[in-house]
């Protein structure tokens, strides 16, 4: 079949093994990739710290986020930073934006389709969680080590920044992923959240697109 190369394989980018593989001691939320992982144990329990060294990236940039919103966004460094079916949705970055020494990946996802539940839930368990920006990818100010709000970016609920599902799930990360209809279990779109007594359900999805196309 077509394209069996983006089969399988892991992003290079800034964690990334070269290879997936099992991983035996995968940590927390994280867990769920442990037959067939992208990343290292060490990966996995940083994906849970709320300013972990895998960025120095701050959840709590306009104060607490709720624990029910930051589920959804281990769940997100999970399935970035673990899974190997992301292979169809692998992108170059330019070189042009990457600077010598200044770059942290030369690989990125792009348009992965999420399923609508995961993205609406998310959406709906971040609804008291406050932010300044809509892209987290660019734009912040690191002169404290950590990201903080750029002047003139007003801290304010994730309702008036992202109104819609679609807007945090696609330009939280700048278009990661794209928002779809379809739903959960139907191999048409990739979980965040599974349940791995019945093995990873986003093998047969990049397969899907794989011989489909995107
Ligand atoms: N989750 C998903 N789904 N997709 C992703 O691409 C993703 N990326 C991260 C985490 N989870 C993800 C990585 N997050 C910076 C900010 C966030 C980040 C990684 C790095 C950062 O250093 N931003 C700088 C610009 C850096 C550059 O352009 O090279 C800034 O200006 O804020």
């Amino acid at each position: 079949a077509a394209k069996e190369s983006v089969l399988n394989m892991c992003m290079d980018a800034k964690h990334h093994k070269t290879e997936p593989g099992p991983e035996e001691a995968l940590h927390g939320q994280c867990v769920l990739w442990k037959d067939n992982a992208c990343c290292t144990a060490n990966t996995s329990t940083e994906a849970h710290q709320d300013q972990s060294y895998l960025y120095n990236f701050n959840w709590n940039h306009c104060g607490v986020m709720p624990e029910k919103c930051k589920q959804h966004f281990i769940q997100d460094t999970c399935l970035y930073e673990c899974s190997p079916n992301l292979g169809p949705w692998i992108d170059q970055v330019r070189g042009l934006s990457l600077p010598p020494g200044t770059g942290w990946r030369r690989e990125r996802i792009l348009n992965v389709p999420l399923c609508k539940e995961d993205c609406e839930l998310w959406w709906e368990d971040c609804q008291d969680a406050i932010t300044c920006k809509e892209n987290w990818h660019k734009g912040w100010n690191w002169t404290s080590g950590t990201n903080r709000c750029p002047r003139g970016f007003m801290c304010q609920p994730f309702k008036y920044v992202f109104p819609r599902p679609a807007d945090l799930c696609e330009k939280i990360w700048s278009n990661s992923y794209k928002y779809t209809m379809e739903h959960r279990g139907s191999g048409r779109c990739i979980q965040m959240w599974f349940d791995p007594a019945n093995g990873n359900p986003n093998v047969a999805v990049a397969k899907y697109y794989a011989q489909n196309g995107r």
